[in-house]
């Protein structure tokens, strides 16, 4: 195994991590003989995309090697909707194992399916990225994420197994039962939304138990955006290393990329998940190191494969190697989503510019919602935000101040004025899963 340097702490190396490290020029030749023999079978076996190769004026004798990706017709979470349910499925029912659906925000959710091979690529893509973040056969991991048709629960606890670990699959909710079996049963890592862990944090607090002093050691988040003052929030408070994991259903769910060790970016696993990054607007494709859309297309599914699907996620593909010496690219972390963006008075805002710039200025608050509202024929943003119990206790001039410095703060970072409203500690709904940020009450004439 040559050209490897790793250099985790326990030397362990297994064999499903050389893909890795593989050298530039062999991932590529997988890469191109996957991404023709997908051509084939999607466009023998899914009239839905037949049709739009035929639009082009395309063949699968066109696509030669992965270089010519670029030729193929994008898709996006509509095709999905327009063939629903199975549409888009290109094996017979008989050879699907499992199902999954994502709801969306609105109708009818999206289904999604895997033959065994595809639930086997899964599997050992989150274990290589549970390996490449620190997580062992000797960890107990307590898993929150959902369980069910949402594919975070299964999909995470798959990999884990694989990896030998011992899962506690706990699903969401019953945040008291949580903290118990964190406690009791010396929990060693976790996996979950991180927002739903730092809920777990604050009732952990109120119960008089310090999460930084069980035995926790790490944990691996995704699902939402979450910034990296998010990260420093829920490492100081909890004391475990806090890692990045990446996927979305139409691809895979959990594993499309994680984080290693160096918390520098989402590696994707692009030996079976080919990223690129295009201008979203012109569509065109754009040079790594560029932010765009993430455009995504599986070159080994079999039961459902897709070609250049457009994530809406925002994002650039790293130029410089990570240290860990893997070869395959990285992304940014993912901060938003083009479809997460609100205008208001003519000015694009996220949510994570919202988040970074509380957690920036007052690093205790990491619960908050965006409520946009109009009043007199004019749209307001008003930046409700929890204060925590310690400050509750603070004069009112303290608080006055304390909204004053936010509010300037989130003024600097989107360039418009906002109103914040403090509130009271657990007053903002929490989530067992994904955060919902925004409540949109405008009224739109
Ligand atoms: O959220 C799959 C998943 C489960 C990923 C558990 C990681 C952990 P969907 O419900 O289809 O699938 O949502 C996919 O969630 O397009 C992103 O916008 C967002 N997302 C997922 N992971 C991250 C992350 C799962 N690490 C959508 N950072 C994606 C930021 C993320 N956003």
């Amino acid at each position: 195994m040559k050209n490897i340097s790793w250099n985790d702490q326990d030397g362990l190396f297994l064999p499903e991590m050389a893909l890795d490290f593989l050298p530039p020029e062999k991932l590529r030749e997988i890469q191109s003989q996957r991404l023709i023999a997908t051509v084939k079978l999607a466009y023998d076996h899914v009239p839905f995309f037949r049709a739009r190769m035929e639009e082009k004026g395309l063949t699968p004798g066109d696509i030669k090697g992965i270089d010519d990706i670029v030729l193929l017709p994008f898709s996006m979470k509509k095709d999905l909707r327009d063939t629903y349910p199975y549409g888009l499925f290109a094996v017979d029912m008989k050879e699907v194992v499992r199902l999954h659906a994502s709801s969306g925000t609105t109708g009818k959710p999206i289904v999604v399916g895997y033959t065994q091979e595809d639930m086997d690529v899964w599997t050992q893509a989150v274990k290589r990225g549970l390996l490449a973040t620190g997580f062992r056969n000797t960890d107990i991991v307590q898993n929150f994420y959902g369980y069910g048709l949402f594919t975070g629960g299964l999909g995470i606890h798959y990999g884990l197994e694989a990896l030998g670990a011992t899962v506690i699959p706990i699903s969401g909710g019953n945040t008291e039962r949580q903290i118990m079996v964190l406690k009791d049963f010396n929990v060693t890592a976790v996996g979950g939304t991180p927002s739903y862990f730092v809920h777990i944090i604050d009732v952990a607090d109120k119960m008089g138990i310090d999460i930084s002093r069980l035995n926790l050691k790490r944990g691996i988040f995704g699902a939402e955006p979450w910034s990296e003052g998010m990260r420093t929030y829920i490492q100081e408070r909890s004391g475990i290393k806090a890692f990045d994991i990446y996927g979305l259903s139409e691809i895979l769910g959990p594993g499309v990329g994680c984080e290693c060790e160096h918390q520098n970016g989402i590696h994707i696993f692009e030996d079976h998940f080919f990223p690129e990054i295009i201008d979203p607007e012109t569509l065109q494709p754009l040079p790594d190191g560029e932010e765009g859309e993430l455009v995504i297309s599986t070159i080994s599914k079999r039961a459902m494969p897709i070609l250049r699907y457009r994530t809406r996620d925002i994002t650039s593909i790293e130029t410089e190697k990570c240290i860990c010496g893997r070869t395959i690219r990285r992304i940014r972390r993912i901060g938003r989503r083009s479809d997460d963006m609100f205008i208001i008075r003519g000015v694009n805002v996220y949510p994570s510019q919202i988040e970074t710039a509380l957690l920036r200025a007052e690093k205790a608050l990491p619960h908050y919602q965006i409520v946009l509202e109009t009043k007199n024929n004019m749209d307001l943003v008003d930046i409700h935000v929890e204060v925590s119990r310690e400050m509750i206790s603070d004069t009112v001039s303290d608080m006055d101040a304390i909204s004053r410095r936010l509010r300037h703060a989130i003024e600097q970072v989107i360039g418009i004025s906002v109103a914040v409203t403090l509130r009271e500690p657990g007053s903002i709904p929490r989530s067992e899963g994904k955060a919902k940020r925004t409540i949109d009450n405008r009224q739109h004439i």
